[in-house]
């Protein structure tokens, strides 16, 4: 046996699907046909305790039930302090050639290779139990099991952060989450404490605007951004560095849903995001994305505007262009959400040979905290153990004991150096072939202080704000109104808006119209902001992608709808890539024009339009009065106009003369009475929604 296996923790090598075969990891519920205890025993009677007679108390000597019992009030471990609510998968990772002129990390090393990776999105500030669609940042880690280790990416789908010295973490959280004093509101911003924390502190100015636009409401985890958000450090074999900021890419391209829908859709399905994953995966949907860096050297950083240290700044695409590395793809859901969504511990510090960290005091703090809260959360420094952490490569250490340790340690050496040889000698460290970290002159004197490199807050937020298409910048103002005019407290949004004025006088006097208030004197600004050059990859609608794929087309069929219409649809929907769901007044299904049955997915009153990305509504001879007679079908067709949907039409006179709409017809709601209209509306879906519907008529 060779030393590392030796000393190995149990479970390394192959993928846990392969682990998993042999029954010897993983317990699955249907692994034996007895129900027994935990420790084996077989279960007579899981129905019934043990009593004293038929009416009498329950016996201690009752062990299965004790066991049971016991087992169940110790199920809870706690959440996550931040991005408690979250929804994992797994996937591959694929280089997409030899990228080690930039890095010696062996996963980026040839084209094809393949790395295992388990990806966790979340919502940052709701709880466990939270809903989806809350305006909020999206996490977006990534565990790569690489052959020299485990790579955590622990990155948002928004590429700065609200502050840049870690010390201010625990305030921004205790701001943004639940009022101490209250216990709510729950998974949102939208309240005095975040406000008033974002409005003393001008350095989250840049990021609010991000929040406030529609990154915060993605129209599905596959349809959103990744990014390290830090600047992190390449290494090559021969020790020369790069920074470098990591971007995910999406392949669907980038989708965000409107804010009125985001508030329906979290009551018709709070678990949107975690079930359009799941749907997706499940039905061979594997979403994907590009992984790639901004490369760049300390010229660059030495002349860039800003600090390359400083998380609230990005470096635009414009200047420092995305070089791809490669291509993710999901391609498995979890067999159990607890043992792996919940017990996948991400950290900053894991990074195999080759990837290194900046000075960035963000991640500096960041790479200190994650191994903490592990602890906390998991219970035993032995949490590397768990299968979803356990690395794929060998593993050999000296680190011993613990609680739940489940590795069989062998030989006799547990120290180093030792003078044993063969199986009881030991690992030995790798030397150059470890993680060898950059080697960087450090000088200076001990000083809690910010760098004046770091004081300009607002320029880029400027250069958001003006790189946003005219809709994007509506939707930007209404969210701010939104938000502050959930503040109580008057003084909040005085000090939000006096910061406002430094970014753009535009943009605070229509959030004040909005808020119907004075527009305050700006804010004093530590640096003057100036105009930078806009920056158009940080726009979503600018970018958008002119597909279907991978969306959900929302069919509302009334009695006697044209089955042969039906089909088409259908059809025409899965072509470009996307799904479709039929939706009736009963669940039960409709009767269609050729006398079948159409079962449904959903009754309309639980299957509201807010669920699709775009709608038809098939009448048919007598389903015209009765959707308009129906409360549910009458907002499915108000809502998908309101929301700026492409709509088709057939048989649908009466619900539009019953909603209101009849004569407002636009270039995005067709009419479905011909073969030819099928074609023209699938293709019509791929494009925007139509946002120039004036929906306040
Ligand atoms: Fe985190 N963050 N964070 N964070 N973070 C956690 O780790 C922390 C920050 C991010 O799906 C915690 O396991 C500090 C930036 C994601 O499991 C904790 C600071 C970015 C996730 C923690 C930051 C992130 C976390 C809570 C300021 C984007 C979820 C539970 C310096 C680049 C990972 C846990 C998952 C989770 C600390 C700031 C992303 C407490 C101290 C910036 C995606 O360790």
């Amino acid at each position: 046996m060779s030393p590392s296996k030796k000393t190995s923790d149990a479970r390394q090598a192959g993928p846990a699907s392969e682990r998993g075969q042999g029954g010897e990891l993983h317990q699955r519920a249907g692994d034996g046909e007895v129900l027994t205890t935990a420790h084996g025993v077989p279960v007579q009677d899981d129905q019934n305790s043990l009593r004293a007679g038929e009416r009498g108390p329950t016996l201690m000597s009752d062990m299965a039930f004790r066991e049971k019992i016991f087992h169940f009030d110790h199920e809870r471990i706690p959440e996550r302090v931040v991005h408690a609510r979250g929804y994992g998968a797994h996937g591959v990772f694929e280089s997409s050639g030899d990228h080690s002129d930039i890095t010696r990390a062996s996963l980026f090393a040839e084209k094809g290779k393949k790395t295992d990776v388990f990806v966790r999105f979340s919502t940052v500030a709701g709880n466990m139990g939270s809903f989806d669609l809350a305006r909020d940042v999206r996490g977006f880690a990534t565990k790569f099991y690489t052959d020299e280790g485990n790579w955590d990416l622990v990155g948002n789908n928004i590429p700065v952060f609200f502050i840049q010295d870690a010390v201010k973490f625990p305030d921004l959280v205790h701001a943004v989450k639940e009022e101490q004093d209250r216990g709510f509101p729950q998974a949102q911003s939208a309240h005095d404490t975040f406000w008033d924390f974002a409005g003393l502190m001008p350095e989250s100015t840049h990021m609010t605007l991000w929040q406030m636009s529609d990154r915060a409401i993605p129209r599905s985890f596959r349809m959103m951004e990744g990014f390290g958000v830090h600047t992190f450090r390449f290494l090559t074999a021969d020790g020369t560095s790069s920074f470098v900021k990591f971007h995910w890419k999406p392949k669907l391209g980038l989708q965000s849903v409107v804010w009125n829908e985001a508030l329906k859709i979290n009551g018709a399905d709070p678990d949107f995001h975690r079930r359009d994953l799941y749907d997706a995966i499940e039905s061979g949907d594997h979403p994907q994305w590009e992984l790639g860096v901004q490369v760049f050297d300390d010229a660059f950083a030495d002349e860039f505007d800003f600090d390359v240290l400083d998380a609230t700044k990005i470096i635009p695409e414009e200047l420092v262009p995305v070089r791809v590395l490669g291509t993710m793809t999901l391609n498995r859901t979890v067999d159990n959400v607890f043992s792996e969504t919940e017990q996948v511990a991400f950290m900053t510090q894991n990074v195999p040979p080759g990837i290194d960290f900046s000075n960035d005091p963000l991640l500096q703090g960041r790479n200190f905290s994650y191994l903490d809260t592990q602890l906390k959360r998991l219970g035993s420094t032995n949490f590397t153990q768990l299968e979803i952490n356990a690395p794929r490569c060998p593993v050999a250490h000296f680190q011993r004991d613990g609680h739940m340790q489940t590795a069989h340690q062998r030989g006799r050496a547990n120290y180093e150096p030792n003078s044993f040889t063969g199986e009881d000698r030991g690992p030995r460290e790798a030397g150059a072939a470890g993680h060898v970290p950059f080697a960087e002159e450090v000088s200076g004197t001990t000083r809690r202080i910010r760098a004046e490199s770091f004081a300009d807050h607002y320029s880029q937020a400027r250069q958001f704000w003006v790189s946003q298409t005219p809709v994007e910048q509506d939707h930007i103002v209404a969210a701010y109104v939104f938000e502050l005019g959930k503040c109580e407290i008057p003084a909040i949004r005085t000090q939000v808006m006096a910061n406002l004025r430094n970014v753009d006088e535009q943009l605070a006097s229509r959030v004040a119209d909005g808020l119907g208030m004075e527009l305050p004197a700006p804010s004093e600004a530590a640096v003057q902001p100036v105009d930078l050059d806009p920056s158009p990859a940080v726009s979503i609608l600018g970018n958008a992608k002119e597909t279907f794929e991978g969306r959900k087309l929302g069919i509302l069929v009334g009695r006697g709808a044209d089955a042969a219409q039906v089909d088409r649809l259908r059809k025409a929907v899965e072509k470009a890539g996307g799904m479709t769901q039929v939706v009736a007044v009963a669940v039960g299904g409709e009767s269609l024009s050729d006398g079948s049955t159409l079962e449904a997915d959903h009754a309309v009153a639980g299957g509201p339009s807010v669920l699709f990305d775009a709608v038809a509504i098939l009448a048919g001879e007598e389903g015209g009065q009765q959707l308009a007679d129906e409360p549910a079908a009458r907002d499915f067709l108000t809502d998908a106009f309101n929301h700026f949907k492409v709509v088709g039409l057939h048989g649908a006179d009466a619900l539009l003369a019953a909603t209101g709409l009849d004569g407002k017809t636009d270039e995005a709601i067709l009419v479905l009475g011909s073969a030819e209209d099928v074609t023209s509306f699938v293709a019509r879906c791929a494009g925007p929604r139509h946002w120039d519907r004036d929906i306040t008529a």
